[in-house]
């Protein structure tokens, strides 16, 4: 399928994109607080393809702290991005949001203001008001927050164009999930009469329910995983399985050159932008 190829070209944009951030946290040309995204980069590489390509929507983007991949693949400039990590007032937040606060009038993205959850009831009240159709992401951690819950009871019953995307990748910095309650979000989402999904990363299970996006409010709990740590440039453990590896071992060779091709685009764009320094 093509689509898959165009899934994945994303998601190696953001892969390469990550792990120049990596290097360059490393090196501390970048000497901010850092989110990586790196290893839950297909999601957002799935939903912005069935959504800004196929359904051809351009929706109001809420997301928290890890979004870097969600502006990526909806359409955000890594240049801007680039600039906004190493503190230039040309970023795409003024280089004052950083990388916890992306925030994007061109793309529709809110950036955020770090209290975990507060883009469920900020998102649903946009949405509430405008009638536009609205993507709110959560980690599976602020998911729990109260006030999140209250507006998840609010867009069912107005019936609003809302699609929660739970990315849980099972960690709230290093607690599990298993740690910190016995319930699910899907369950939580059907409760309140809404319709609730807990699906793997895999890009053909988000195309399958598709849809019925923004046709009524939709919580979908994406099972994922964070490769590298929670903030800053390290790794926990290298045994994660890495989404963005299996789909090119299933895509093949044509894949690996996409990809090769990619980490060199990718490489000289922060060059260019390093060598302003
Ligand atoms: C209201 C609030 N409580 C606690 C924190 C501290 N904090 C920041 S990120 C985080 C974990 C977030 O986990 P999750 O929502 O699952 O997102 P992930 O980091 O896994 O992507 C915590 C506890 C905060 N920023 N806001
Ligand atoms: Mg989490």
């Amino acid at each position: 399928m093509k689509q898959n190829y165009d899934i994945f070209t994303k998601a190696s944009f953001c892969r390469h994109f990550e792990n120049n951030v990596f290097e360059n946290i490393e090196k501390k040309k970048i000497t901010i607080p850092v989110y990586l995204s790196a290893g839950q980069e297909y999601i957002s590489a799935t939903l912005s393809e069935i959504i800004n390509t196929n359904h051809r929507i351009k929706p109001l983007i809420f997301a928290q702290h890890r979004c870097h991949s969600i502006y990526l693949n909806f359409g955000g400039n890594p240049s801007l991005l680039i600039k906004e990590l190493l503190g230039k007032k040309d970023g795409c937040t003024y280089g004052m949001g950083g990388s916890a606060s992306i925030h994007s009038p061109k793309i529709n993205m809110f950036g955020h203001d770090g209290h975990m959850g507060t883009q469920a009831p900020i998102g649903v009240g946009a949405c509430f008001s405008s009638k536009k159709p609205t993507i709110v992401f959560l980690g599976d951690a602020s998911a729990e927050e109260d006030y999140v819950l209250g507006a998840i009871g609010w867009a069912s019953t107005k019936k609003l164009p809302i699609l929660f995307v739970v990315e849980d990748n099972n960690l709230s910095i290093l607690t599990e999930k298993k740690v910190r309650r016995n319930w699910e979000m899907d369950d939580v989402a059907k409760s309140f009469k809404m319709k609730g999904y807990n699906l793997n990363d895999d890009p053909n299970s988000i195309y399958k329910i598709s849809s019925i996006f923004f046709k009524e409010p939709v919580l979908i709990n994406i099972n994922t995983n964070r490769l590298y740590w929670h903030s800053g440039a390290g790794q926990d453990s290298k045994e994660t399985f890495d989404r963005f590896k299996a789909e090119m071992k299933k895509l093949g060779k044509k894949a690996e050159n996409i990809d090769k091709d990619i980490k060199m685009k990718v490489s000289k764009l922060w060059k260019k932008h390093l060598e302003k320094l």
